[in-house]
């Protein structure tokens, strides 16, 4: 048989190091899917709709740093990935799309199933370009690998299904592929400004991002030295925010801890490796110097006083002969001691609001994270499962989180914990999904079950889209259209053939998560709790009252943190 132009498409994915096409098959894609079942070597993961492949497909890649891959048929087939795409690009996941496409002599005539994938995608890629020649298809393919990998993010190839079947020739000049992205250092007149600007400072404060993944050591001992409190966004959580003693927790609107403080009673603020998007929670007072590898991105957010275009791990072990190690710890200590009462505020939602019924989903994350391996993957879906993740759940060394951060889409924790199970088969995987955001693509529990993923799905069940619910209350709307009749979600899993645990009763979250994780197969924890449970950020004025999650804000801003959480303590003492 001919080599067709799928077949190279598949020998060039292996090259590459892709081991996995999530997708659903069909149609135009059939050369690729028959080129894959006679390659072997990449393997086509059968999902029950292409959303959830393109979530699977960006979790793979975010966590392994590789290109992952998905496909979907012509016309409903790739337009059903294009949620999931914009989230891996958002995220900067390498992700390469098959948009498979109706036949090259039918574009443009209104035929069955037609789109225009090569326009569709254009937002949520880096590079998207139609394929209507085998002659493009070599330098097509390299180019749209090469920006998912150096870029960061996803390409979009959109392949007519006769195009596909058609046979390849080479087209004689062999083209290697990048694998990494290169180390960038700052320019040394920045570094010794930077260098410079710390010695002058009395109170430095640290905001580390997920750019800091791999620079822990780093960031620790540039703490140490300048006797900085370090804080955290969510996304950086995972990489800075273990074996720290100078951690004081994170900053936005589900903050905690004293990171917010920090950063606006500090005199210098550094910025590593984040691109923090709640601009109202950024200080106008200190100076502020930032480090990032997209130049694109340094001040964008914030005003900024020095740019440093650059890795955080290289800009760092360049600066630390060039800055002076600090002694006065006055600044920090005050943090930390801010800090550690932030978190015994946090904790009487565990200690003693969670252990009542209807049960606080605070006392369940934290249980979760108790018995959670140290180097579970949690994913997380969108929506309050947000605020007891990056609350409650502790960071390892070891342990890695993903969620829909950026893009902020609901439905992304089960499909998401699927690529993370198939990349990572011996690490346990903990999905984190609210009741709306489950039963929108709950049909994927049965991939789980297909190709006995041991997924742990643990639905946060409070009868509501609680994020919403509480938005609109807080924005003084009565609460409308919100409310959801759930099944008994253990009772359907074990209709589908897995374990099902429901969790009613608080003293029985330990011992329910226990028996769920310690079990080899896919299972899934049921878990009914408060419909009511209110998060509370770490810090709220007025002005800083817009935007998506502000609404939260205005709840405390009535009553306030402090009151809230006095009022519960009185409570307790009462009960006492
Ligand atoms: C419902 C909801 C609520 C949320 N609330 C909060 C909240 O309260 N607080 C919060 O923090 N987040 C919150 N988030 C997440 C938030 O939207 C952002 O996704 C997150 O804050 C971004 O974190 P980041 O800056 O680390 O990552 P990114 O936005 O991905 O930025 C990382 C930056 O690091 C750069 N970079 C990458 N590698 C390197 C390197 N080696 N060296 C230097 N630079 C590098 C990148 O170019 C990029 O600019 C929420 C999300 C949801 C869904
Ligand atoms: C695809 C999508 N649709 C709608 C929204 C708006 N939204 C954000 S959070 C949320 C509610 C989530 O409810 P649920 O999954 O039950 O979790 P809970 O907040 O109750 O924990 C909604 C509707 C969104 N972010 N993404």
């Amino acid at each position: 048989m001919a080599h067709r132009i799928a077949d190279e498409l598949v020998n060039k994915l292996v090259e590459a190091g892709v081991e996995r096409m999530y997708g659903v098959v069909g149609d135009s894609l059939n050369p690729v899917t028959d080129a894959l079942r006679l390659n072997g070597k990449l393997k086509f993961i059968h999902m029950r709709h292409e959303e959830t492949g393109a979530f699977a497909a960006g979790a793979e890649a975010q966590l392994s740093g590789k290109l992952a891959a998905c496909a979907g048929s012509c016309g409903p087939g790739n337009l059903h990935l294009i949620n999931g795409l914009f989230d891996a690009h958002r995220s900067n996941a390498p992700v390469l799309a098959i948009a498979s496409h109706i036949p090259t002599s039918e574009i443009g005539t209104g035929f069955f199933q037609a789109t225009h994938p090569e326009i569709l995608f254009q937002e949520c890629s880096h590079y998207c370009e139609l394929i209507s020649s085998p002659k493009q298809f070599e330098r097509v393919l390299h180019i749209a690998m090469q920006s998912a990998i150096g870029k960061g993010g996803v390409s979009v190839i959109a392949l007519p299904g006769d195009v596909a079947g058609m046979e390849f020739a080479a087209d004689g000049s062999a083209r290697s592929i990048i694998g990494h992205r290169p180390s960038i250092r700052p320019c040394p007149k920045e570094l010794a400004q930077l260098a410079e600007m710390m010695n002058a400072a009395k109170k430095v404060a640290l905001f580390c991002g997920i750019g800091c993944a791999g620079a822990h050591d780093e960031v620790v001992a540039l703490a140490e030295k300048l006797k900085s409190p370090l804080g955290h966004s969510y996304r950086g959580k995972a990489f800075v925010a273990y074996d720290n003693p100078f951690d004081v927790g994170m900053s936005g609107l589900l903050g905690f801890g004293a990171a917010y403080q920090a950063m606006h009673e500090c005199d210098l603020l550094l910025l590593l490796g984040t691109d923090f998007p709640y601009d109202k929670f950024m200080p106008t007072k200190p100076k502020i110097a930032q480090v990032d590898v997209r130049v694109e991105n340094l001040g964008r957010r914030c005003k900024l006083d020095l740019a440093l275009w650059g890795d955080v791990g290289e800009t760092i072990r360049a600066l630390m002969p060039m800055v002076d190690t600090k002694s006065d710890r006055s600044f920090l200590d005050a943090m930390l001691g801010k800090h550690k009462e932030a978190l015994r505020r946090l904790n009487v939602y565990v200690d003693h609001v969670g252990k009542r019924t209807p049960m606080h989903p605070e006392h369940v994350a934290a249980a979760l994270s108790e018995v959670a391996s140290d180097d579970a993957i949690f994913t997380v879906d969108t929506g309050m499962c947000n605020v007891w993740s990056s609350r409650y759940i502790r960071a390892t060394k070891d342990r890695r989180m993903i969620g829909s951060f950026t893009h902020g889409s609901m439905a992304n924790a089960l499909p998401q914990a699927i690529g993370a199970q198939f990349c990572y088969p011996g690490r346990q995987v903990v999905a984190m999904s609210g009741d709306g955001g489950l039963a929108m693509l709950m049909g994927d529990m049965l991939t789980m079950m297909q190709y006995n993923l041991p997924i742990k799905l643990i639905v946060f069940n409070n009868s509501v889209l609680g994020m919403v619910k509480l938005e609109m209350e807080v924005a003084g709307l009565p609460d409308y259209q919100t409310d959801l009749k759930n099944p008994n979600f253990a009772k359907v899993a074990e209709a589908m053939g897995m374990m099902g645990v429901r969790i009613e009763n608080p003293a029985d979250v330990s011992s329910g998560l226990k028996r769920a994780l310690e079990q080899s197969g896919p299972a899934l924890i049921d878990v009914v709790t408060d419909a009511n449970a209110v998060s509370l950020p770490s810090h709220i004025e007025a002005e800083q009252v817009v935007g998506f999650g502000l609404t939260m804000g205005k709840l405390v801003l009535a009553g306030h943190i402090d009151e809230v959480v006095d009022t519960i303590e009185a409570n307790i003492r009462h009960v006492a």
